[in-house]
C-alpha cells in the first residue's frame, strides 16, 4: 500500500505523538496522541470527516473545534468544521436543535442539566455521529466523552449513551493571592494574577479552563478564600471581564472569594453587620455591578470567623444571617453563595479535656438547618479536622436536612505530600463519598451531598486545586491524576478509583500493558503508603502543624490552640471522643454510625486514634499492638515508596524521556524522605513509649554512619530541631569554612554498594556537594531545589543516592559540602548498602 498523503500539519501532528517525543506534560490528559496500531485505529474510519455545530455560542465553537482538534490529530486525517445539512458528519448542538435536525432520532432518556447524549451509527453506516447536549455545556462535555472514548480505545460505534452529571455545582478553588502567590499552591506561582491585577497573559488560564472542561468542572473561584476586599472594587472589574471571557468558550463561569467585612473595608461603611440595611444595599450594590460586567458571573464563596477571618460573631449575628445578606444580592442574577463550614476556635484550650476541633463544623451549624437561603451552600472539608491523610467523614453531612451541601476535597496536597510526593487522594475521597451515614435508611455522603437523600436543590463538589505556572499545573506528572480525579468523581462519585487511575494513565502516558499496570499499580498504593509512613491508625499528620505541613514535626500538633491534638505522651495515644469518657464528638454522627465509633470492639483500626485514647500496648483487630503497629506501618510505608522508584524505573523506554525524568527524580526523593519520615516517627514513639521493637529495627541503623562521628574538617555538630527529623538529634554544618569535609573508612567486605547522603536542602542558599571514594568522585549535586524551610530538618531532610558503587575494605569515603548564603551545606549520615 503505498503512502498515504496527508497534509503537512497532520505529519507534524503525528511526528509529535508516540513515547520517543519530549512532552512538557502542558497538555495533561488532552494529549490526543496519534493512534498507530491500524487495528484500532480501523475502528474509526467510519467516523465522518466533518464537524457542523448547530448554533455559534462561543462554548459551541470550542467543543466544535476540540473535536477537529483532537480526532484529526488520533485519527491522522484532517477534519473540517462542516455543514449542518450535509448527509454525514459530526453534528453538535443543544437537544431542541438536534431534535430539529434529525425528527427520526430519539434519545433513550433526556440529558439533565449539564447533560448530554452521544448517539453513533454503527460502523459502516454513513450517517451522521450526534452530540446533543441539554445546554451548550453539555454539549461540550459530550464532545470531551466522544474524545475520551477515542483516546482510551474503546468502541464509538453504535453508541447510544446520555449522561447527566451527579450535581449541578461541580466547582474548583484556587487560593491564589492578587499579588500571585498561592496558599498552600505546590504547583508554582499564579496563573491568574500578578502584582495585584489580572495577569496581562492569560494564556493557561484558558488553558486551564479547557482542562476543568474535559471533567465537567462549570466554575472557577479564583482568589484565595482568605480575600483581598480588593477584588469588589470597580477598578477591578475589567480585569475580572477579561478572566471570564478567557474561561467562557469553556463553559467554566468565573466565581471570587469575598471578604465578609468589604461592606466596611472597601464600601465606606463604618460596619459589616449582616442586618444593617446599608450592608445589605453594600453587597447588592457590588453583585449588580458584577453581573453587569460579568453577566454569566457564577457566585460568591465565603470564609468567615474562621482561622482569624471577620465574620457574623463580631455582631453577635449567626451564620446564616451572613450567608443570606449576600446570597440575597445574588439571587436577582441566578449567583450562588458557597459558605465554608470550616469555622472552628484556633485558640482552644488543650488543657481542657472536653475541647475538640473536629465537633466545630456540626457545632456551628447544625442548628442552622433550614435557615439559609435557597442560593446558599454551605461547603463542608470531607473530615471534620482538615484534610488529614485519615479522617472519618464530616458529621454535618447527616445533619443538614434542609440546607444545601457541597463537600469540600483537596487537590492541592498541603498534608499530603505537597506535590512532592505522589499520593493519588482519589480512594480517599472515594471512601468518604461511599460511606454510609445511615440516616434515613441508605444515606452514603455522594447522596446527601448531591442532594439525593434530602432532596435539595443544589449540592455538589468543591476541589481546592491550587494549580500553577508549572508546565504540568501542579508541579509533579503524576499529582495531576488527582485534578483528574476530582473531576471524574463530581461527575459521577460512583466511579471507582481503579477505573479513573487507569482511565488517567492511559490518556496521559501509553496504553502499553506495563504502563498501565505500573503507572495506576502505583497511584492506587500511593495514599496507603503515604499514610503508613506518615500517620498511624487516624491520629492525623504528625507533621509540622505550626510550620509547613510537611516534614515531620510529632509534637507540634500538641499543647496549643490549634486543635489538632494526637495526645501523645508515654503512656498512649489517640483523642478520646466518646461520648463514655470523652468529647462526645462521636454523638454527632446518627444512632448506628456513633455506635460504631463508640466500641472499641467495632471502631476499623484506621480510625482507632481518632476516636479513643489508648495504651500502646492495646492489641487491634490485626493483632498488633498500637506500638508494634506504628513500627511496622513506617517500615513498610518506606519500602513501598522504595519499591515505587523501582517499579518507575521498568518503565524507562515506554515513557517519553522529560516525564520520566521528572517523575524518577520526584520518587527518588520520595523515597528518600519516606525514610526521613520512617525515623523520625519510629524514633520518637521508642523514646516516648519506651517500648522496644520487636523487631529490632527502630534505633537501630545497619549501615549508617552519623556525619557527627566523621572526621570532620570544618564541619561543626548541631543539634536539629524538633530532634527526631535528624538521625541521632544531630547534624554537622559547615560554619566558619568556604568548604567542609566529612570522612569515614569504609569497614565492609569487599563488593558493589549503594551510598545514601543525608543532607539539608534548606530555601536559604544553594550548597555545593560532592561525594569521594578516595579521590574517585562518585557523586556531585547542588542543593537547590525549594523547600519550605531555611533551617536543617524535616522539611529540608533530603538524600542523594548513588547506586553500584565499587567498594573495598579501608576505602575513604568522604562527603565534600560547600555552603552558600545562609544554607551551610548541613548533614546528617551517610549509609551503605547491598
Ligand atoms: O488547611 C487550612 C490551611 C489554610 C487554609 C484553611 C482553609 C486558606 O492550612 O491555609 O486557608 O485550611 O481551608 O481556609
Amino acid at each position: 500500500m503505498p503512502w498515504p498523503v496527508w497534509p503537512i500539519a497532520i505529519l507534524v501532528v503525528l511526528s509529535s505523538a508516540g513515547s520517543a517525543a519530549a512532552e512538557s506534560g502542558a497538555d495533561a490528559w488532552l494529549r490526543y496522541p496519534y493512534i498507530s496500531d491500524a487495528a484500532v485505529r480501523r475502528q474509526y474510519e467510519f467516523v465522518p470527516g466533518t464537524v457542523a455545530a448547530l448554533g455559534d455560542s462561543p462554548v459551541l465553537q470550542a467543543a466544535r473545534d476540540e473535536l477537529v482538534r483532537g480526532l484529526s490529530s488520533m485519527l491522522g486525517r484532517q477534519l473540517k468544521a462542516g455543514d449542518a445539512a450535509a448527509a454525514s458528519g459530526i453534528v453538535i448542538g443543544v437537544i431542541e436543535r438536534i431534535r430539529e435536525r434529525f425528527p427520526q432520532l430519539q434519545p433513550p432518556r433526556t440529558p439533565g442539566v449539564d447533560g448530554f447524549w452521544i448517539m453513533s451509527p454503527a460502523a459502516g453506516a454513513s450517517r451522521s455521529i450526534v452530540i446533543a447536549g441539554h445546554d451548550d455545556r453539555g454539549v461540550l462535555y459530550g464532545t470531551f466523552a466522544l474524545l475520551r472514548r477515542v483516546a482510551l480505545h474503546q468502541p464509538l460505534a453504535g453508541v447510544n449513551d446520555v449522561e447527566t452529571p451527579s450535581a449541578p455545582l461541580r466547582w474548583v478553588n484556587e487560593w491564589n493571592n492578587l499579588d500571585g502567590s498561592i496558599e498552600r499552591g505546590y504547583g508554582g506561582r499564579s496563573i491568574f494574577f500578578e502584582s495585584g491585577h489580572v495577569a496581562a497573559d492569560l494564556a493557561r488560564a484558558g488553558g486551564y479552563a479547557r482542562l476543568l472542561a474535559s471533567v465537567g468542572i462549570n466554575a472557577c473561584a479564583v482568589n484565595n478564600v482568605n480575600a483581598d476586599p480588593a477584588v469588589l472594587t470597580s477598578a477591578f472589574a475589567p480585569d475580572l471581564v477579561r478572566l471570564a471571557g478567557v474561561f467562557r468558550p469553556w463553559g467554566v463561569r468565573l466565581a471570587l472569594a469575598v471578604d465578609f467585612s468589604s461592606p466596611q473595608r472597601i464600601g465606606g461603611l463604618d460596619t459589616f453587620d449582616p442586618l444593617d440595611a446599608r450592608v445589605a444595599a453594600f453587597w447588592t450594590e457590588r453583585a449588580d455591578a458584577l453581573y453587569r460586567a460579568v453577566p454569566d458571573f457564577a457566585g460568591f464563596v465565603v470564609k468567615a470567623d474562621s482561622e482569624g477571618r471577620l465574620g457574623p460573631s463580631a455582631y453577635g449575628r449567626t451564620h446564616a444571617d451572613a450567608a443570606n445578606v449576600i446570597a440575597r444580592a445574588l439571587a436577582p442574577h441566578g449567583g450562588v453563595l458557597f459558605y465554608r463550614g470550616f469555622v472552628y476556635d484556633h485558640h482552644m484550650d488543650w488543657r481542657n479535656p472536653a475541647n475538640d476541633r473536629a465537633r466545630a463544623a456540626y457545632d456551628n451549624f447544625h442548628d442552622l438547618d433550614g435557615r439559609f437561603a435557597d442560593n446558599v451552600i454551605l461547603q463542608i472539608k470531607h473530615g471534620p479536622i482538615d484534610f488529614q491523610v485519615r479522617e472519618p467523614p464530616s458529621p454535618l453531612f447527616a445533619a443538614l436536612a434542609r440546607t444545601n451541601q457541597a463537600i469540600e476535597l483537596q487537590i492541592t496536597q498541603e498534608y499530603t505530600g505537597q506535590q512532592r510526593h505522589i499520593c493519588f487522594l482519589v480512594p480517599m475521597w472515594k471512601e468518604a463519598l461511599d460511606f454510609d451515614m445511615r440516616v434515613r435508611g441508605r444515606a452514603p455522603v455522594k447522596a446527601l451531598v448531591t442532594g439525593r437523600t434530602f432532596a435539595r436543590p443544589l449540592g455538589g463538589f468543591v476541589g481546592v486545586s491550587n494549580v500553577g505556572e508549572s508546565r504540568n499545573w501542579l508541579g509533579h506528572d503524576l499529582a495531576v491524576a488527582n485534578l483528574y480525579g476530582f473531576g471524574r468523581l463530581a461527575w459521577d462519585p460512583d466511579l471507582s478509583p481503579a477505573r479513573i487511575a487507569d482511565e488517567w494513565t492511559r490518556l496521559t502516558f501509553d496504553h502499553d500493558h506495563r504502563v498501565v499496570d505500573t503507572v495506576a499499580g502505583i497511584l492506587l498504593e500511593s495514599w496507603p503508603a503515604y499514610e503508613r509512613y506518615t500517620g498511624p491508625l487516624g491520629a492525623g499528620t504528625l507533621t509540622d502543624i505550626l510550620g509547613p505541613h510537611y516534614g515531620p514535626g510529632i509534637e507540634s500538633s500538641e499543647r496549643n490552640g490549634w486543635g489538632q491534638w494526637a495526645r501523645a505522651d508515654s503512656a498512649g495515644i489517640g483523642m478520646d471522643r466518646t461520648v463514655a469518657s470523652g468529647t462526645k464528638f462521636i454523638a454527632q454522627y446518627p444512632p448506628d454510625v456513633a455506635a460504631m465509633y463508640e466500641s472499641l470492639g467495632t471502631c476499623p483500626d484506621e480510625l482507632l486514634l481518632f476516636m479513643h485514647h489508648v495504651p500502646y500496648t492495646h492489641r487491634l483487630k490485626s493483632g498488633k499492638t498500637v506500638i508494634q503497629h506504628i513500627y511496622d506501618a513506617h517500615y513498610e510505608g518506606a519500602e513501598e515508596a522504595a519499591a515505587f522508584v523501582e517499579r518507575w524505573r521498568k518503565l524507562a523506554d515506554l515513557i517519553d524521556a522529560d516525564r520520566y525524568r521528572a517523575v524518577l527524580d520526584k520518587l527518588e526523593y520520595q523515597s528518600g524522605h519516606a525514610t526521613v519520615w520512617r525515623d523520625a516517627v519510629v524514633s520518637w514513639f521508642l523514646r516516648e513509649s519506651g517500648i522496644p521493637d520487636g523487631r529490632g529495627r527502630a534505633g537501630h541503623y545497619p549501615g549508617r554512619i552519623e556525619a557527627e562521628s566523621m572526621d570532620l574538617e570544618g564541619y561543626m555538630p548541631q543539634t536539629v530541631t524538633p530532634w527526631e527529623t535528624a538521625s541521632g538529634g544531630h547534624a554537622v554544618r559547615c560554619a566558619g569554612a568556604p568548604q567542609c569535609a566529612a570522612t569515614t573508612r569504609f569497614d565492609g567486605g569487599d563488593g558493589t554498594y549503594t551510598i545514601a547522603v543525608l543532607f539539608f536542602d534548606e530555601s536559604d542558599g544553594r550548597s555545593q556537594f560532592r561525594v569521594l571514594v578516595g579521590d574517585r568522585e562518585i557523586g556531585r549535586w547542588q542543593a537547590d531545589a525549594d523547600f519550605p524551610s531555611p533551617e536543617p530538618n524535616g522539611h529540608t531532610a533530603t538524600r542523594y543516592v548513588v547506586r553500584t558503587v565499587t567498594l573495598h575494605r579501608g576505602d575513604a569515603i568522604r562527603v565534600e559540602g560547600t555552603p552558600d548564603q545562609g544554607e551551610r551545606a548541613a548533614l546528617d549520615y551517610i549509609e551503605i548498602w547491598n
